[in-house]
């Protein structure tokens, strides 16, 4: 996988990237990340990059000739058809289905911005794609480069080694994170919970889908399949069986993880909680 970087700050990106997963996919020549900084391809005394915008307003835009040149230098160094890619809060939300197709591909650039914005004609001219790593204004497109980086790299074959595998990793199934546990058994006056202790892997693997269904429940319902709601299996309101959530959208989880939500929503349902 070959990734280009058009930034006007490549120590940056160079800086970031030799530490952990992506340091190692890095060292394996599983990754390979280049820059191309826009200030090369200037030619005034002042190497400016930037300049004011039309229509007046605070901030500076960043001038088209140098931008431009530089991502037509970077994808130069790509496989064919590999994308040109900008970072900016109005694009595609970054989710972990994007890193997925990202990480299919051989090659792709990345344009992170500085200043109030690029000109929008390189966007027209030069990117075929925008992306957003979130709902919150950054100064530069840097981090958000590293952070599609760093997720896509992780999903490379052969990075993550010994480690964690990427099938049981948090998203993949579609839910939040289990809690993790390690020694000492007692800490501070909190005992890990005993079905851990138990060598029972079956017990152990049930317990971990249950409190990753129970925490998506609490903190992310918006990741739950559409529909989902705590309705008992057959509830008397109904002739049919109820579903518990849009039968469209369960094929979205594995079977053991469908059956055990329909549990979770099943034991939620209203006038079914524990009073006490
Ligand atoms: N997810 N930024 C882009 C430059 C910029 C400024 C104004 C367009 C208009 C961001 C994000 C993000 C900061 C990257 C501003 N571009 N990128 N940069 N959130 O906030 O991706």
């Amino acid at each position: 996988m070959k990734i280009e970087v058009v930034t006007l700050f490549p120590e940056m990106i160079a800086g970031a990237l030799g530490f952990g997963i992506v340091g190692r996919a890095l060292d394996r020549g599983l990754l390979n990340v280049g820059t191309e900084d826009p200030r090369a391809h200037t030619s005034d005394v002042h190497r400016t990059v930037d300049d004011r915008p039309y229509g007046g307003g605070p901030g500076m835009v960043l001038k088209p000739e140098p931008l431009l040149a530089a991502i037509r230098a970077a994808h130069a160094r790509l496989p064919a058809g590999s994308p040109r890619i900008y970072l900016s809060a109005q694009g595609e939300p970054l989710g972990q289905a994007q890193a997925r197709e990202l990480a299919g591909l051989p090659g792709f650039l990345l344009v992170a911005g500085r200043y109030e914005g690029l000109d929008e004609r390189v966007v027209e001219l030069g990117i075929d794609r925008e992306l957003s790593i979130g709902d919150y204004v950054l100064s530069g497109g840097e981090l958000p480069a590293l952070v599609v980086i760093d997720t896509v790299a992780r999903l490379l074959p052969g990075a993550l080694g010994d480690e964690r595998s990427n099938v049981e990793e948090s998203f993949v199934a579609g839910l939040l994170d289990w809690p993790h546990y390690t020694r000492p058994e007692l800490f501070e006056g909190l005992a890990v919970p005993p079905v851990l202790l138990s060598g029972n892997h079956a017990d152990i693997r049930r317990w971990r889908l249950q409190q990753a269904i129970a925490r998506t429940w609490e903190r992310r319902p918006d990741l739950l399949p559409r529909g989902t709601k705590a309705t008992p299996f057959g509830s008397p309101q109904s002739k049919a069986p109820q579903a518990t959530f849009d039968d469209r959208t369960r094929g979205a989880l594995a079977p053991e993880v469908s059956r055990l939500l329909s549990e979770f929503l099943a034991a939620r349902a209203p006038g079914t909680e524990d009073r006490g």
